[in-house]
């Protein structure tokens, strides 16, 4: 094996600052090495595009078992029974996703498009007339409620804990920091309200988390474990739609010719989603843990080691992307890892492609222009990147 020079760094991925203008220390952690050391955690991290994905596709070699967060589960308790999806491997991972896979086939996600775009016209008019709106309260959340809870089939009360959990699941793969420890103070009744309705008597009989539970059963799975994967699609479906559709609004306000560009082809909704999620990915980064030792880009990377894959950098690495940091609705953007890659990309990107795409549709066809009205404040999550406020003012 060469012997390169390890390139590390005593960068804060988690740090208040880091986390609110990731993009510098992004491209200094691209430009010091294919892998670096991070000394103030005693990890690896990966900010490249190619490694990025190498990493993504080798899930033998970068397993999740361990925890995709910072905690490696072979050491420390982790903070919530894991994931059958998102913290497994083959070959439990693979049933685990099967019987989502098949929850979300086409016929079932066609089967949601008359209603998400009910909704999406719905709260499209109500911001159209009331001019200026807060894009995150009013506009994306609100929509990622409605749609999401109602396709689960959800009751219609308490929803808000749906983005509680959400942020508070992101916020747990990072370190014990102030973002960890506020998300999960107090939070005992959040998640005994998402454990409740996890349980199949509390659910809709046509909705989507009824159907998880059906074809779980099929499958030979306990009610406990399909409980458990129903509780992957309430902590991974609402704050990364909030955080798509938010983060959308923030592109087009600061590119209004982006959205004429929209507005004149609206058939460009689809790809105009994955860009912003390429440009302004919500979900930042997640971990792997080696299953042995590995050469990344001519580094010696020890086995049970942690590493951490920046994701949002991969997709803004201009030794992939022609002018990553411009946003643009043409680009031709497949091979974004914003969903991730591999066989733990996104599940319900099916899902999530189709809210945007409609919501896009919809606001496209109404609103002339998108304007900053005022000063956006930034989400610090140790996980999403995204608003907790977004002034703005819709012109017809
Ligand atoms: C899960 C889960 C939680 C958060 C995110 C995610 C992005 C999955 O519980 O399986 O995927």
């Amino acid at each position: 094996m060469s012997t390169v020079q390890i390139a590390s760094s005593d960068l804060d991925p988690f740090s208040d600052e880091f986390l609110a203008e990731p993009y510098e220390p992004h491209r200094h952690l691209r430009d010091a090495g294919p892998v670096v050391w991070l000394e103030k955690y005693g990890l690896w991290a990966m900010a490249r595009y190619a490694e990025v994905r190498a990493a993504l596709s080798d899930a033998e070699t970068y397993c999740s078992s361990a925890g995709v967060g910072i905690s490696d589960f072979r050491r420390e308790k982790p903070w919530r029974v894991p994931s059958l999806l998102l913290e497994a491997d083959p070959p439990e991972h693979t049933r685990a996703r099967a019987v989502i896979s098949k929850a979300l086939s086409p016929a079932t996600v066609r089967g949601l498009r008359d209603n998400f775009r009910a909704t999406a016209d719905k709260l499209v008019d109500e911001v159209v007339a009331a001019g200026e709106l807060d894009a995150i309260a009013d506009f994306a959340t609100r929509f990622a409620l409605t749609a999401f809870a109602d396709a689960v089939g959800l009751p219609a009360a308490e929803r808000e804990n749906l983005h509680s959990y959400g942020n508070m699941v992101f916020n747990t793969f990072g370190p014990r920091n102030h973002l960890f420890e506020e998300a999960v103070a107090g939070a005992g009744p959040v998640r005994e309200w998402i454990d409740a309705h996890c349980q199949p008597d509390l659910l809709a009989p046509d909705g989507l988390g009824m159907r998880i539970h059906r074809i779980a059963a099929e499958h030979g799975l306990s009610t406990s474990d399909s409980a458990l994967l129903l509780r992957s699609f309430l902590s991974a479906g609402v704050d990364t739609t909030v955080h798509s559709l938010g983060n959308a609004i923030f592109c087009f306000a600061e590119n209004p010719a982006e959205w004429d560009a929209l507005r004149a082809e609206p058939a460009l909704a689809r790809t105009a989603l994955d860009e912003v999620i390429r440009y302004e990915s919500p979900v930042q980064t997640f971990f792997r843990t080696t299953t042995r030792e590995v050469d990344a880009g001519g580094v010696r990377v020890p086995a049970g080691a942690k590493v951490l894959l920046f994701l949002g950098s991969a997709n803004r690495d201009p030794r992939h992307w022609d002018a990553p940091d411009r946003f643009s609705v043409r680009r031709r953007v497949a091979g974004h890892v914003g969903f991730g890659f591999g066989i733990h990309a996104c599940v319900g990107a099916v899902m999530a492609r189709l809210e945007g795409e409609i919501v896009l549709a919809s606001m496209a066809e109404r609103i002339g222009r998108i304007e900053p009205a005022g000063k956006p404040r930034r989400l610090l999550n140790n996980t999403l990147r995204g608003r907790t406020h977004l002034p703005v003012r819709v012109v017809v």
